[in-house]
């Protein structure tokens, strides 16, 4: 395991460790029922700050070889990321003023959920990812995959077997890049001179405002602001030119990156403006969240005791990565959930890591009528009540934990 000593970005030494989750499973790492008798690795996770360009970001780095071999992240599977990237691809086809038989080149392409758009729109499509069973399903469907780490060193064999690209784009994967200094000298070879890359990532003051702790795990090393990502693209031959906040994961930010230096949108400097009076560069306000998160915790913990006591029955809906989390930290086993439903077949009849709670197909839940419902997937709260108005007739309540702890 790599511990860092200095900021990802700007090589700072003196980091404030602000956060310690404790000693926690990758949350990702979905166990058969012969793993869970066997050891469990473990991993600390602090969150540190950096006072100089305000990133913040984890103080270890698991090997993407131990942390993405069985990767069980599928965006496919839930309609609201379907019409996300549908909209996006949409969008992204005319602003990047593409046309029929283009090259877009998606990073972290995961199942080729967003290629699949860009196909339909009539381009040609290349997917890098690192995760071979979600890769491999990806070229099943006709999106060519490579399986990789994105590189320098691979952005300069694209380049010379292919062209340079007008549209590269990267969702969710930002956060996942440990040397963004070789990330974005590929971007910089692999990217045409009048091209853009697209990058989304889960937005620090969203994560900040709404106690969103639990997306904070291992593979999610950096924990991005506008003006951590303007400090980064002074040092890069890359240009900021755009941003746009959005609701997706809990409040993400989009932003667009070129190599020629043109209009900046406005919105750019308002929002590094509104992180700095939101406390984005002072170690105070990181304490502070450090403070909500063990709030957070002694809240739902207590809720869920006093509940299981007064003989009421309590399930988990949504075996994601960051349920994960919020059930390591806050201790939550099978003395309070007696399983948790979710709609990938994938995870169905495993265990979580770390707290061993069994995974059930959704329709469990339908047949079980349990008096309480802990949404584990809050990301996607609205389409997951709407299924949950359709199938149950009974009464039950939703435990919510983002934006704030709220019984519905
Ligand atoms: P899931 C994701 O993390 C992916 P995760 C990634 N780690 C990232 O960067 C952050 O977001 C931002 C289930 N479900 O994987 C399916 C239902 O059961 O999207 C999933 O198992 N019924 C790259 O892992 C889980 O919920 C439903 O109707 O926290 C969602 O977890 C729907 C819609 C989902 O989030």
């Amino acid at each position: 395991m790599l511990k860092i000593t200095r900021c990802r970005i700007c090589k700072n030494t003196n980091l404030f460790n602000f956060l310690q989750l404790g000693p926690t499973p990758i949350p990702n790492g979905f166990l058969d029922s012969r793993q869970i008798h066997e050891a469990e690795k473990f991993y600390r996770l602090d969150v540190l700050f950096c006072n100089k360009c305000s990133l913040v970001q984890l103080s270890q780095i698991i090997p993407p070889k131990i942390m993405f071999q069985n990767y069980a992240y599928i965006p496919s599977t839930s309609k609201t990321m379907q019409s996300h990237f549908f909209t996006l691809a949409k969008k992204l086809v005319e602003k990047a003023n593409l046309k029929k038989g283009n090259l877009v080149i998606d990073i972290g392409s995961n199942d080729g959920t967003l290629l699949k758009y860009f196909k339909k729109f009539g381009m040609e499509v290349l997917g890098i990812d690192p995760s071979e069973n979600l890769a491999k399903a990806a070229n099943h469907e006709g999106i060519n995959t490579e399986i990789a780490m994105f590189t320098k060193k691979l952005a300069q064999r694209i380049k010379t077997e292919r062209r340079q690209v007008k549209l590269i784009t990267a969702t969710n994967v930002l956060a996942h890049i440990n040397d963004l200094d070789d990330f974005f000298e590929g971007i910089e070879i692999l990217l045409s001179r009048e091209g853009i890359f697209v990058g989304e990532f889960p937005y620090l003051p969203d994560l900040i405002e709404k106690t969103e702790f639990d997306t904070i795990y291992h593979e999610h090393l950096s924990y991005f602001s506008a003006t951590a990502i303007n400090y980064l693209l002074r040092l890069k031959r890359l240009f900021f030119r755009e941003v746009e906040r959005l609701p997706i994961h809990g409040g993400s930010l989009r932003v667009t990156f070129c190599k020629t230096n043109g209009k900046q949108d406005p919105g750019i400097a308002k929002l590094i403006n509104f992180e700095s009076i939101k406390g984005i560069k002072s170690p105070e306000t990181y304490i502070a969240f450090s403070k909500k998160v063990s709030g957070l915790r002694y809240q739902l913990t207590k809720f869920l005791r006093d509940t299981r006591i007064k003989g009421s029955r309590i399930v988990g809906y949504g075996a994601s990565a960051k349920g994960n989390i919020m059930l390591n930290y806050c201790r939550i086993g099978t003395d309070v959930l007696d399983y948790i439903a979710d709609s990938i077949p994938f995870k169905h009849y495993k265990f979580t890591p770390g707290m061993h709670i069994p995974i059930f197909p959704e329709k469990t839940l339908y047949q079980d009528k349990p008096d309480y419902i802990l949404l584990l997937a809050w990301n996607f709260a609205d389409e997951i009540m709407e299924k949950l108005k359709g199938n149950f007739k009974h009464n039950y309540k939703i435990i919510l934990t983002s934006p704030s702890f709220k019984i519905i």
